[in-house]
């Protein structure tokens, strides 16, 4: 059942832990929005290919090193420097499906564990982006994730950081349930797109009667 596109384009973001499969799933929403004749905008974050996406990339290959806070500012910077785009591309009707968002931005730089580095430190400069209509959270186990690859060779790819992320992650899932729709991630790709498709068209719905696009508090 296809839910017309409304005045407003809408806000999708999908969030996870490290090889939950977001950038998969990403594809294959985009894709099926497209199908049912919706014009779709894909972004991620980090955008490597900004100047500010080029330090970040530096920094997570272990090329350049910087301090924890600056970093942290540096990721929602990349995000500040598209945020008037997404605004407009929703305004002008256009889906927009990101690819983690500032959920990853406070939970990653909050799970260092340095001091005076909090989430609520970490939340503020996050504070006035497009908030996400729908944040599809990609929950997987420390095992099915070792599965698909285990950790890479970037900055944040240790077992230590990534088990505070996953505490992390739950916290804030709790305290923002009207965002997050939860899906097991540990399924087949099929199925995980199934249960996306699920939750995006429920949030279709809400938007084509008239929700109006939101602000991070
Ligand atoms: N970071 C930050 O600190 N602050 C910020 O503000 C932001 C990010 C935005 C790089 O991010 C780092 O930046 C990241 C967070 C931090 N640090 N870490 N660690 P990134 O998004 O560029 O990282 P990535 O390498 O693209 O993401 P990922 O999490 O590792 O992967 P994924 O996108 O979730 O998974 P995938 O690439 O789709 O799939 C992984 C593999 O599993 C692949 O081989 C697939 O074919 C396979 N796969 C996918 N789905 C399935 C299913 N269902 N079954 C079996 N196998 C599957
Ligand atoms: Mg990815």
């Amino acid at each position: 059942s296809d839910v017309p596109q409304s005045v407003r384009g809408t806000l999708i973001v999908v969030e996870g832990l490290d090889k939950a499969g977001k950038s998969t799933q990403c594809a294959r929403l985009v894709e099926n929005l497209q199908k049912r004749g919706r014009k779709v905008h894909h972004l991620r974050f980090p955008d490597r290919t900004t100047p500010i996406g080029k330090m970040i990339n530096s920094y997570l290959k272990g090329e350049s090193q910087l301090d924890d806070h600056a970093i942290h500012l540096l990721f929602s910077a990349n995000r500040w420097e598209v945020a008037s785009n997404v605004r407009s591309a929703i305004n002008a009707g256009i889906d927009v499906v990101i690819d983690r968002y500032y959920y990853s931005g406070v939970v990653y730089s909050a799970a260092k564990d340095i001091p005076n580095l909090t989430v609520e430190w970490a939340s503020w400069p996050e504070i006035g982006l497009p908030r996400c209509d729908i944040c599809l959270f990609l929950s997987i186990s420390t095992e099915e994730a070792g599965k698909r690859g285990g950790y890479g060779s970037e900055k944040y790819e240790l077992r230590e950081m990534q088990d505070r992320v996953r505490t992390l992650f739950g916290e804030l899932v709790n305290n923002n349930q009207e965002d997050f729709v939860v899906i097991d991630a540990g399924k087949t790709a099929e199925e995980v797109e199934n249960c996306i498709l699920e939750g995006v068209s429920a949030c279709l719905q809400r938007v084509s009667d008239g929700a109006t696009l939101r602000e991070v508090t």
